[in-house]
């Protein structure tokens, strides 16, 4: 262990949401996608075009994931083999053949959605249920009411690396809620309330030249908490932050050493969903070239009981 301070004393002052949407609330800020939100993500779209975010699962150049978890195996069950000579594949009337395979995964081993009641501390996950109602599976705040829910609403690119004039930015590099206005309005775009935050990094390009070697010294960058960060996201109502690293912030605060307090602030605090390791290069190609960095943004987990996190494929209309 490190002399790092509590989750406790660093995120004291922290604000929270707990209560807003009433005490059985299980998906926290994306109550803030009303209808009328998901009508100003449609009317964002200009001309159609469309880009989905997942990493496809089996890379050949290898799936990035959270150091201890491990790539998800999907194995072949069924193919043309198992009717070659003697072979023993199913016979059925008419002489059907098909393939089969299936998918040994971490439910959070690719783009993926965090349920809020995916991480904590002192004892209480989102909205203040008990840590032990995650005991043997989530009985509160998993998956499965944002995958029911389903999210939609006005999606913005901040294309951090690119204003930043980086190919990628570096192990560790932090940057704050100011810089995320700031990209907004180089990009000729502000951040306006109740938009869905889609930040580029383009970190995990080093996870693609380095491979193995991507994981000594694992310290993703992004953004740092600070009070005043947590602030703007309350203040903002921010539903949701998507990144394309693994874990949506700088792995360790620069500050204290504590690790992911972000996901502590903002999911377990405020109920922010959170979406990791997006694929956004093709879409920031686009967003570069035409210079339209919102668009309609729509996602839905996949529907798995009880469980922390669940994989997702984003789409983004523009
Ligand atoms: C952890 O980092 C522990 O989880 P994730 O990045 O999937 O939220």
């Amino acid at each position: 262990m490190t002399d790092a301070p509590s989750m406790n004393e660093l995120l004291k002052d922290a604000p929270t949401n707990w209560g807003k949407w009433g005490p059985d609330d299980e998906v926290g800020a994306l109550n803030y996608l009303t209808p009328g939100e998901v009508m100003r993500g449609i009317g964002s779209v200009r001309t159609g075009r469309v880009f989905t975010l997942q990493r496809m699962i089996g890379d050949p150049k290898g799936d990035p994931v959270w150091p201890g978890r491990t790539p998800a195996v999907r194995t072949q069950i069924l193919d043309e083999s198992n009717w070659y000579d003697g072979a023993g594949g199913p016979e059925y009337p008419g002489g059907l053949h098909y393939a089969d395979d299936k998918l040994d995964a971490f439910l959070q081993g690719s783009t993926q959605y965090d349920a809020l009641g995916h991480l904590w501390y002192d004892g209480k996950i989102w909205n203040g249920y008990d840590a032990d109602t995650t005991v043997g599976g989530l009985d509160k705040a998993s998956i499965m009411p944002i995958a029911e829910r389903g999210v939609a609403g006005r999606g913005i690119l901040l294309d951090i690396a690119r204003w930043r004039g980086k190919e990628a930015l570096d192990p560790a590099e932090t940057f704050t809620h100011e810089d995320l206005v700031a990209c907004a309005e180089a990009q000729g775009t502000p951040i306006e309330k109740h938009d869905i935050l889609v930040v580029r990094t383009n970190y995990l390009k080093h996870f693609f030249d380095k491979g193995d070697a991507f994981y000594d010294d694992f310290c993703e960058p992004g953004l740092t908490y600070s009070l005043e960060l947590a602030q703007w996201f309350q203040d903002m109502e921010i539903p949701n932050l998507a990144t394309d690293t693994i874990a949506n912030e700088v792995t360790y605060d620069p500050g204290s050493g504590v690790a992911l307090p972000l996901h502590c602030a903002l999911m377990r605090n405020l109920g922010v969903a959170l979406t990791e390791i997006c694929d956004l290069e093709e879409l920031a190609a686009d967003c570069a070239e035409d210079g339209q960095f919102t668009f309609f943004y729509v996602a839905a987990p996949l529907k798995v009981a009880k469980a922390a996190g669940t994989p997702v494929n984003p789409v983004v209309i523009k």
